[in-house]
């Protein structure tokens, strides 16, 4: 495939307007979704009307048409009702609505053996782990380098409620990647130590592309280990199989997987359930109060304190009818297949860095690729995401909420980091102290060949003005 598109090269760049024009894009970028364009013109009528090239995947995704239309008309014949009230028509059918909405998640994420409870989203998910595990004292919380803020400040929090002890598991400064060696070190040295151990772990990273090999972290950890999944940037992008990783815990937005905005899901092992604590509570939650005592309902009841977001869940089912459609498979393959084409062109842009790891082959990457231009410490990302927005192109700058994992990849010494933190919590502030980020360009489903072009091109013209 490669020498066959060397051959469309012009100029330097792969001469995508030219392998559209022959339709040859199926031939050249196996994996592509050959009803990408009807896709487009069904479901995503805006990018064309707008003249938009949406590559901030990463922060958020496009709600299709059909679902949202689907969502209007529901919205249009049903009246409104509570998971709270009991015989009237609108709560049943409402109540209906939110069951097979539940349905369909532990289907799609193939988790028959947890509980699922909405959530507002995975930071929200990150922190009902964080009040609701029983952490003591003795225990210990492994946090990687990779994670989100909201896996690592959640985490922090918890553990300095109760005094117990927090460590990193270190990555690989050259593609990102976890080091797995330095894993199973550290939950060797644990072993002899009495306490629970919780590892806070991304599924696939949104600074780096990375994707986890969750299975096999399981498998290294072993079963003592509770592990918390971190499903915000893989649900919409691949197959996720709760069942088959392993992990005792997940959470997950709706948002990034093409439905709404505003809710999302905490899964728990039924296993697990017993010892997580009711630390968010509220009606609902309960089966009968008195003064002096709290008789709690069952799971997942006692997860969903308050009026839940029935609509949003009903939403979100119909996203889930709509990715079943698609295919979670062949989602994959098209983003893999223009992932692949977007990163061997921005790795022939001079002056251009990519992080995270420099191709596809171990198959441990998800098409999502933060970069900068030049010397990262220009700090020109925020001058470079507004040159490709004025060029129609939408994606994310800055530290992505990941500042530890930002400044490894981008080859800031820890203790400069460390450093840079400790001032900026005294108070000083200033050009020198922020940390220096990167420019992001994600890739989804809906994301076509031409995207990618444009974007490509666009980088270019613009490495050559810093
Ligand atoms: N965590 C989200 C991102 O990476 C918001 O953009």
């Amino acid at each position: 495939m490669v020498d066959e598109l060397e051959k469309y090269r012009k100029g330097g760049f792969v001469d995508v307007p030219r392998i559209v024009k022959d339709s040859l894009e199926s031939e050249l970028f196996p994996g592509m979704l050959p009803e990408i364009e009807s896709i487009r013109e069904t479901d995503f009528p805006l990018f064309t009307k707008l003249g938009r090239v949406y590559l901030d995947n990463g922060a958020t995704t496009q709600e299709p048409q059909t679902v949202k239309d689907r969502m209007y008309e529901y919205r249009k014949s049903h009246m409104r009702g509570s998971n709270h009230s009991k015989n009237s028509s609108e709560a049943k059918e409402a109540q209906e609505m939110w069951e097979e909405s539940k349905d369909k998640l532990s289907k799609f994420f193939n988790a028959e053996n947890y509980y699922i409870a909405y959530t507002g989203g995975t930071t929200d998910a990150s922190n009902w782990i964080a009040t609701r595990f029983p952490l003591e004292k003795q225990d210990t919380v492994l946090i990687t380098e990779m994670e989100h803020h909201s896996q690592i400040l959640t985490a922090r929090n918890m553990a300095k409620k109760v005094g117990a002890d927090i460590g990193y598991v270190p990555v690989y400064k050259n593609d990102g990647r976890l080091d797995l060696d330095k894993l199973e070190r550290r939950v060797d040295e644990l072993s002899g130590k009495k306490g629970k151990v919780l590892l806070n772990l991304v599924h696939a990273s949104n600074v780096s592309g990375v994707v986890n090999p969750v299975k096999k972290i399981r498998e290294i950890v072993g079963d003592d280990c509770y592990i918390y999944l971190d499903l915000a940037q893989s649900a919409g992008h691949m197959p996720v199989d709760l069942d088959y990783l392993g992990a005792d815990f997940a959470g997950v937005s709706a948002h990034k997987m093409y439905g709404p905005m505003g809710i999302g899901a905490f899964f728990i092992k039924k296993d697990c359930e017993p010892m997580l604590k009711n630390d968010v509570s509220g009606g609902g939650a309960v089966d009968l109060v008195s003064k002096h005592f709290t008789a709690y309902t069952k799971p997942p009841a006692r997860f969903e304190p308050g009026t839940q977001d029935l609509e949003g869940a009903a939403e979100w089912g119909f996203t889930l009818d709509y990715l079943n459609r698609m295919g979670m498979d062949k989602i994959a393959s098209h983003d893999h297949a223009i992932g692949k084409y977007f990163l061997g062109e921005l790795q022939k842009i001079d002056r251009v860095r990519v992080y995270g790891p420099a191709d596809f082959s171990r198959g441990d990457r998800s098409a999502l690729f933060a970069f900068n231009i030049g010397n990262f410490l220009l700090k020109n990302y925020g001058e470079v995401a507004q040159k490709l927005d004025k060029r129609g192109v939408s994606v994310r700058d800055g530290c992505f909420c990941a500042h530890p994992y930002v400044a490894k990849l981008i080859g800031l010494p820890s203790i400069a980091h460390e450093a840079r933190t400790g001032l900026m919590k005294l108070g000083v502030s200033g050009e020198m102290i922020k940390l220096p980020g990167a420019v992001r360009a994600a890739f989804a489903y809906y994301n076509n060949l031409e995207d990618a072009y444009k974007a490509v091109r666009a980088i270019d013209e613009i490495s050559k003005e810093f």
